[in-house]
């Protein structure tokens, strides 16, 4: 083996190892906007250990009470609402580095969902008009593109505001005490497709299996107190609600986000972030010691492909390294 071909091994092998490291520095990220003043905080943790990696993510900016946390397919930062719930700014997600503002929007913003094209879309909420109950829609660049690119949907004289995002399918899903109503990505639109209606109780946090069985939390179920606060499963078509699999106590315990991610299902409950595997729930997370408020959002984040790549070129160059020297 010549000394070039050797060298350029040896590099690839430490490449190898770097990136090994990299990866596991890397693995997959759940990051909570935790609501419990005056602790309010995002934080972020390893999806599989349950490990704490920033506890605060950022410090100054982050110690809010967020409704809309989102991981950009485009650019992979962390974008999240801040406590004026008008300015929706970025952060790189694993040093928790301040990125700069992305936008500010009309009023107040509950929830955000950004597409594969880097678009983000914002539902409004910020008095109760159609315009200010609608979901805005953001270029890539931060620019408006349409502040009422989907309307709210309407019972009687009432426009119900967004209480989660979620993105399926090329359509864009939003829950609400109306129920879970969706747009079309290419196109968002007035009046709204409607998956289905209950308002009774309204639906908070929603998250689909990739089987399109729909998860919804529950906050407004005090009919059916003590165990007023819930998480339903429902199979497609959607025609009704479906049954309970997760109780909680009425008090402190709101749903206001529920996730699905890699065979599990997250809600973000009062002290803890639930998680079921599809038998049994556990309390995944705790991150509300004074437990006085109540979690808010959540998002994920997954190993960058360019580091997935590395990794397998530095493997590649480790094995070929070991078979030269054997030889
Ligand atoms: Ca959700
Ligand atoms: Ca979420």
């Amino acid at each position: 083996m010549s000394s070039l071909a050797r060298t350029v091994l040896v590099v690839l092998a430490v490449l190898g190892l770097t990136a090994s490291l990299a990866a596991v520095a890397q693995a997959d990220t759940i990051y909570v906007g935790w609501r419990s003043s005056p602790t309010n905080r995002v934080a972020s943790y390893d999806v599989g250990t349950g490990a704490t990696l920033l506890d605060p993510l950022n410090d100054p900016l982050l110690k809010v009470q967020t409704q809309g946390l989102a991981i950009s397919p485009l650019d992979g930062l962390l974008y999240a609402i801040l406590s004026d719930n008008k300015t929706i700014r970025k952060f790189d997600p694993l040093t928790g580095q301040d990125k700069g503002v992305f936008a500010t929007t009309a009023g107040t913003t509950r929830p955000i969902a950004i597409d594969s094209n880097g678009y983000l879309y914002a539902g409004l909420g910020y008095s109760t008009s159609k315009e200010a109950r609608s979901i805005a829609k953001y270029a890539p660049d931060g620019t408006l593109v349409n502040a009422t690119w989907g309307s709210p949907p309407i019972i009687g004289s009432t426009y119900y505001f967004a209480n989660d995002l979620e993105i399926r399918d090329g359509k864009l899903y939003g829950s609400s005490g109306y129920g879970v109503v969706y747009w079309d990505l290419s196109t968002g639109g007035d009046p709204t497709s409607v998956l289905f209606t209950n308002n009774s109780p309204g639906v908070d946090g929603i998250a689909f299996g990739p089987d399109g069985t729909l998860y919804t939390g529950h906050c407004d179920d005090k009919a059916e107190s003590p165990n007023a606060r819930s998480v339903r499963m429902t199979a497609p078509p959607y025609t009704t609600l479906g049954p309970r699999i997760l109780s909680l106590d009425y008090t402190g315990n709101y749903i206001n986000d529920v996730d699905y991610w890699a065979g599990k299902v997250y809600a973000a409950g009062n002290k803890y972030v639930y998680r079921y595997d599809g038998q049994n729930w556990d309390q995944f997370l705790t991150g509300s010691p004074t437990a006085t408020g109540t979690s808010g959002h959540m998002a994920f984040m997954i190993p960058e492909p360019s580091t997935l790549a590395l990794l397998a070129g530095g493997l590649l160059g480790l094995l070929c390294y070991a078979w030269r020297k054997r030889r």
